[in-house]
C-alpha cells in the first residue's frame, strides 16, 4: 500500500453496513461496484475504492469483510502476545500466521497494519455483547486511528445508544452517527472531516477532497438550475398544432374529439419533457436506482386537477395576484379578493388565459378545478388550426416549477447506500414556491408570461437562473 496516499479500512461485524456506509459517503448506488445485501458475509475481500479527482487519487477507501469470530481472534492475539498487553507487533503476527483459522479476520486486518486509519461501523441497534467489546480491542490493540460510526438499522432500546457511545468514547478517538440509509451531503462533508479529527498528518488531502467536493456540488446546483428554468420554458412554449378541415367546422362532436386527442398527446409531450429534466438531474447526482415517474396517461406528473396539488403546490390566490399573475386584464371582470390586487395591464396577463380565472377568483376557496387549455383557436386566414395550448390555469408554471423542485429535493434526499428501487415521486413535501420573497416570485411572473406568451425574455433569463440556484442552495 502506497504511504503518500491516505487510506481508511472500514471494518465492522458482519452487516452492520460497512459497504452501505462507504457506497452513501462515495455516492455509489451500482451493486456490480459495491455489493450491499442483507445476506451475512456479502463482502469477501478488501476492495479499495480510491477518490480520484482529475485523475488524481487523493484519498482510498477500504471495504473489508466482517468480523466472523471476533472473541476467538482475540484470544488468539492475547495467546500471541504470551501473556502481555498486546500492540501493534502482536496484530501484526495475527495478520502474518493465521490466515488459515481466521481468513475473515486477517483480511480486514491487513490494510490496517499496513497503515490504513480505521472506520469502525456498528449498529446500536444490536445489544452491546462481548463479541463487540472483542471486535473493539483488537481495533485497539492496532494502533491506528480510529473513528466509530453509529449506523442504525433498527429501533435503538432506550439507554443502549448511550452505552455503545462511552463504551466506543473510551477505546476509538472519535464516535458519530452515519445513518447509510438516510445520510445526505452535509453529513457526508462531516464524516470526512472527522477524518481530519482522528489523523491530521493527512489534513492536506482530506482538505482538498473536502473542498473538491464543495465545488462540485455547487457546479450539480447550477446544472440542475440550468436544466429547470430548460424544463419550465420548454414546458411553457409547448402547443400541439392540427389543421382544421371543414368536417370539423361543420360537426362539434367532431371537432371536441380531436381536441381531446390533442390535449391528450400535449399532456405527453408535457410528460416527456418533465421526465427529461428528471434524468438530467438523476445524472447529475449519480443515481440509478430511481425511477422517473411522470405519468403522461393520468398526468399524475403534474396532477393538476387535483384539490390537492392546489392546496399543496403552486402560489396561493394572494400570491398569484401580488406576483402579477393575475392582472385584472380579463375582459374587464371585476375580482373581490379582499387583498390588494396589483393591476399590472394586459402586458403582464398570461396570453392563455381565459374566462376560466375569472371562475378561479369569484370562486369559493379553491379554484374551478377543470382544465382549461389555450382553447380552440381559430388562426386566421388561409391555414386554419386547432391549437391546444398551456392549461388556462394562472398557478400552471408555478405547479410546473414546484414539482420540480419536490422532485429535486427527493433526488437529493436520496442515500446511495439504498439498493431498493424507488420512484422519485413528488406528491409528498411541501410548496417550495410560496416560500419565496415576493420580488423573486414577481421576476418569474414576468419570465413565465413571456415564455407562454411564445417569446421567452432572454433579458430576465440570468435573473430567473440566479433565483433558481438560490432556491436550489436552500434544499438542504
Ligand atoms: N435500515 C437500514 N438498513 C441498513 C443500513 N445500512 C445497511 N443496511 C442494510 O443492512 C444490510 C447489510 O448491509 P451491507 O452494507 O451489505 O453490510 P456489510 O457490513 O457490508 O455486510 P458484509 O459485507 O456481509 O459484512 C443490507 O440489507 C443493508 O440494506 C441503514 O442505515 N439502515
Ligand atoms: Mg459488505
Amino acid at each position: 500500500m502506497s504511504e503518500a496516499i491516505p487510506s481508511f479500512a472500514v471494518v465492522g461485524r458482519v452487516n452492520a453496513g460497512k459497504t452501505a456506509t462507504l457506497a452513501t459517503l462515495l455516492e455509489v448506488d451500482d451493486n456490480d461496484v459495491l455489493r450491499v445485501s442483507a445476506t451475512p458475509g456479502e463482502t469477501t475481500r478488501v476492495q479499495a475504492l480510491p477518490v480520484v479527482y482529475h485523475g488524481e487519487e487523493l484519498v482510498r477507501f477500504l471495504d473489508t469483510p466482517g468480523f466472523q469470530q471476533p472473541v476467538e481472534a482475540m484470544r488468539e492475539i492475547e495467546r500471541i502476545a504470551g501473556g502481555g498487553t498486546p500492540g501493534p507487533p502482536h496484530v501484526q503476527r495475527f495478520v502474518a500466521e493465521c490466515g488459515a483459522r481466521f481468513p475473515d479476520e486477517v483480511r480486514l486486518l491487513e490494510p490496517v497494519v499496513a497503515g490504513a486509519g480505521v472506520l469502525y461501523v456498528v449498529d446500536p441497534s444490536n445489544p452491546l455483547r462481548d463479541a463487540f467489546l472483542a471486535e473493539m480491542e483488537i481495533l485497539r490493540w492496532t494502533g491506528r486511528p480510529r473513528l466509530a460510526l453509529l449506523n442504525p438499522q433498527g429501533d435503538i432500546p432506550p439507554g443502549q445508544e448511550s452505552a455503545w457511545r462511552e463504551r466506543l468514547g473510551a477505546t476509538f478517538n472519535l464516535v458519530r452517527t452515519f445513518d447509510a440509509h438516510s445520510a445526505r451531503y452535509e453529513e457526508r462533508r462531516k464524516l470526512l472531516e472527522s477524518l481530519l479529527q482522528i489523523d491530521e498528518r493527512h489534513g492536506d488531502a482530506i482538505r482538498r477532497v473536502l473542498g473538491k467536493m464543495e465545488d462540485e456540488w455547487q457546479e450539480r446546483r447550477e446544472l440542475s438550475a440550468e436544466a429547470i428554468v430548460d424544463f419550465l420554458e420548454k414546458s411553457l412554449l409547448l402547443r400541439v398544432h392540427e389543421p382544421l378541415d371543414e368536417k370539423d367546422q361543420g360537426l362539434p362532436a367532431r371537432r371536441e374529439r380531436k381536441r381531446t386527442e390533442m390535449s391528450e398527446r400535449y399532456f405527453k409531450k408535457l410528460a416527456e419533457i418533465e421526465n427529461d429534466c428528471v434524468k438530467e438531474l438523476l445524472k447529475l447526482y449519480r443515481h440509478h436506482l430511481l425511477r422517473i415517474d411522470a405519468d403522461p396517461a393520468s398526468h399524475r406528473g403534474l396532477d393538476l386537477a387535483t384539490e390537492e396539488t392546489w392546496r399543496k403546490w403552486g402560489l396561493g390566490r394572494g400570491q398569484l395576484a401580488a406576483a402579477g399573475a393575475i392582472a385584472g386584464g380579463a375582459a374587464g371582470a371585476a375580482f373581490d379578493l379582499g387583498v390588494g390586487v396589483h393591476s399590472l395591464g394586459a402586458g403582464t396577463v398570461i396570453g392563455a388565459l381565459g374566462g376560466g380565472i375569472a371562475a378561479f377568483f369569484k370562486g369559493g376557496s379553491l379554484p374551478e378545478l377543470k382544465m382549461k387549455f389555450g382553447g380552440i383557436k381559430l388562426a386566421g386566414g388561409d391555414g386554419r388550426n386547432l391549437v391546444v395550448g398551456p392549461p388556462a390555469s394562472p398557478n400552471f408554471p408555478w405547479v410546473l416549477l414546484d414539482s420540480m423542485l419536490l422532485r429535486y429535493q427527493n433526488i437529493i434526499d436520496r442515500a446511495h447506500g439504498r439498493r431498493d428501487v424507488e420512484a422519485v415521486g413528488s406528491a409528498t413535501g411541501e410548496s417550495r414556491v410560496r416560500l419565496l420573497p415576493s420580488e423573486q416570485r414577481s421576476v418569474l411572473q414576468k419570465w413565465f408570461a413571456s415564455c407562454l406568451k411564445g417569446s421567452p425574455d432572454r433579458g430576465l433569463e440570468p435573473e430567473v437562473f440566479g433565483i433558481l440556484n438560490g432556491v436550489l442552495a436552500h434544499v438542504p
